[in-house]
């Protein structure tokens, strides 16, 4: 069987999730549920990165002497907000547990022998927002720009990572692979900056308490990023699950956001290379999305709770509005009021008023079975869908969907089966028949994307569970829906809301 493994970034706990981090683990839970709809064997890995400066002094913050004790409790948080909300991970990883130190331990020794760690002294600045070195030419008034801190300055002994040896190899790699990267304006964004700027990097910390000792020098810690990147591969089992491993890797995709990118495109498939191990087969940075216009913010206080915003409108319209509203890959802007306006328009009024509509007629017209099959086609609908969830183009997805729901309105407009019904019963089981069609392939079509409404219609089109179980090849073929079965009484797929 053939597998599909994708990731997520693995997040601070030093706050519960807001609805950018929601975005990524969303995306990745479409993918794993549309691969897994294929055959496919998936695993979906997510988790927490807990060896990071951040945490301890949120730790320190929150009135916490235990920094373990604080990171078990945000992590638990972490794991039942995105399990609530729907994200269907195979696996969470944490960086504090043991498999994890034992797979980094091994990694680090790999890296070690092929003459790539050497020690150094740096000097300079370290952005602890960033968890990142930093330069004078990144400040703004002395400050990180991103955190508007200013930064530490730090000199230590530490440990350093041949980078800039890999500058030739990668480039090479990134250009003989063009879907390596993606999008493509980040493939650029990241080829100039591996040419001209990639440099040897500090991979431990002296003064640093927290996190995974250097194997044979424990006055030293791992450098939080150089830990964390190697949890894609310790959560498939790197270190002390060989076979399992070796199931899953290299990663089919590696979502991440664009603030991340340079980690995961320029030291990752380095660190990767060094230790002798595949490079992912794509890492896809998605853009950055503000709230009614704004800069996600602590001071502004705008996070967006994404459990409130789907105990408000449900967890499908939250998921609908992240996917069809903010084009995968480019910036966008996140607001209640748009999330309101495509719950009245597309899903109420256009997805939920047609399932209505056809329910009713056949309900009235035909005593709720299914009219006699006819021929039909579904055209390119299914094709376009499949193209656009391969390419991670959610949006056109959906639309591939609404443009075979909003053509069955149409249809519907045009032919008047409440006229038909006095004058043409063979043309009005006809047209029943090919809408009701519509409605299972949409079903089948919305699975991955609003899992909780496919489910619902496909009940309410009187399929079984197993219908959901079928091949999916077969499932695209017209005439799913069985002539003569009992369909149920239609209950509003997104019910009219007053604000
Ligand atoms: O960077 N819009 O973790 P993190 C869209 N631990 N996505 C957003 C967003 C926004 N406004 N804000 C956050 C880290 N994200 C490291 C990663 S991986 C080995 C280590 C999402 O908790 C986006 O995916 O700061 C971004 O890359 C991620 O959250 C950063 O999460």
């Amino acid at each position: 069987m053939e597998k599909f493994y994708v990731t997520t970034p693995i997040y601070y706990v030093n706050d519960v999730p807001h609805i950018g981090h929601f975005y990524t683990s969303l995306a990745a839970d479409a993918l794993a549920r549309y691969w897994r709809m294929r055959g496919r064997d998936v695993f979906l890995l997510t988790g927490t990165d807990e060896n990071s400066q951040k945490n301890v002094e949120a730790a320190a913050k929150r009135g916490y002497d235990d920094v373990q004790a604080y990171i078990d409790m945000m992590s638990g948080r972490w794991f039942a907000i995105f399990r609530d909300l729907g994200i269907t991970f195979d696996g969470f990883i944490r960086t504090t547990e043991e498999r994890h130190r034992i797979g980094v331990e091994e990694f680090w020794r790999r890296v070690e022998s092929t003459g790539d760690i050497y020690l150094g002294e740096y000097e300079g600045l370290y952005c602890a927002g960033c968890e990142a070195f930093i330069t004078e030419s990144d400040l703004t008034d002395g400050q990180c720009p991103v955190h508007r801190k200013e930064p530490q300055r730090i000199k230590e002994k530490n440990y350093f990572f041949r980078l800039s040896a890999y500058r030739e190899r990668l480039l090479e790699h990134i250009d003989a692979h063009p879907e390596f990267i993606q999008p493509v304006s980040r493939r650029n964004e990241v080829r100039s900056y591996v040419e001209r700027f990639m440099e040897d990097i500090s991979i431990s910390r002296e003064t640093m308490k927290w996190g995974i000792p250097v194997p044979g020098d424990p006055t030293q810690v791992i450098y939080v990023w150089f830990d964390a990147l190697i949890n894609y591969l310790t959560g498939i089992g790197f270190g002390d699950d060989q076979e399992r491993f070796g199931r899953y890797w290299p990663a089919d995709v590696q979502l991440v956001g664009k603030d991340i990118i340079k980690f995961h495109c320029a030291l990752w498939p380095a660190m990767l290379m060094s230790a002798g191990i595949p490079l992912p087969k794509k890492v896809f940075a998605h853009g950055f999305f503000t709230i009614d216009g704004e800069k996600i913010s602590k001071s502004l206080g705008n996070a967006v709770d994404p459990q409130a915003a789907a105990e408000r409108y449900g967890i499908d319209a939250l998921r609908f509005f992240l996917l069809r509203e903010i084009t995968f890959g480019e910036d966008g802007d996140f607001s209640m009021d748009r999330l309101g306006e495509r719950y009245a328009n597309d899903l109420a009024n256009e997805l939920g008023n047609l399932s209505h509509r056809v329910l009713s007629m056949t309900a009235k017209y035909f005593a709720g079975k299914v009219p006699p099959a006819t021929d039909g086609s579904l055209g390119p609908v299914w094709d376009r869908y499949d193209q656009a969830m391969a390419d991670l183009r959610f949006g056109a997805a959906l639309d591939a969907i609404w443009d075979l729901l909003r053509d069955s309105n149409r249809l519907i407009d045009a032919e008047q089966p409440w006229k038909l019904a006095k004058t043409d019963q063979e043309r009005l089981a006809a047209v029943l028949y090919t809408l009701l069609e519509r409605l299972r392939a949409s079903a089948w079509m919305l699975r991955p994307l609003l899992p909780e409404t496919a489910g619902k219609m496909r009940r309410q089109l009187g399929l079984s569970e197993e219908e959901f179980d079928r091949e999916y090849e077969a499932a695209r073929v017209w005439g799913g829906i069985a002539e003569n079965a009992t369909i149920a009484k239609s209950e509003p797929l997104f019910p009219r809301r007053d604000d």
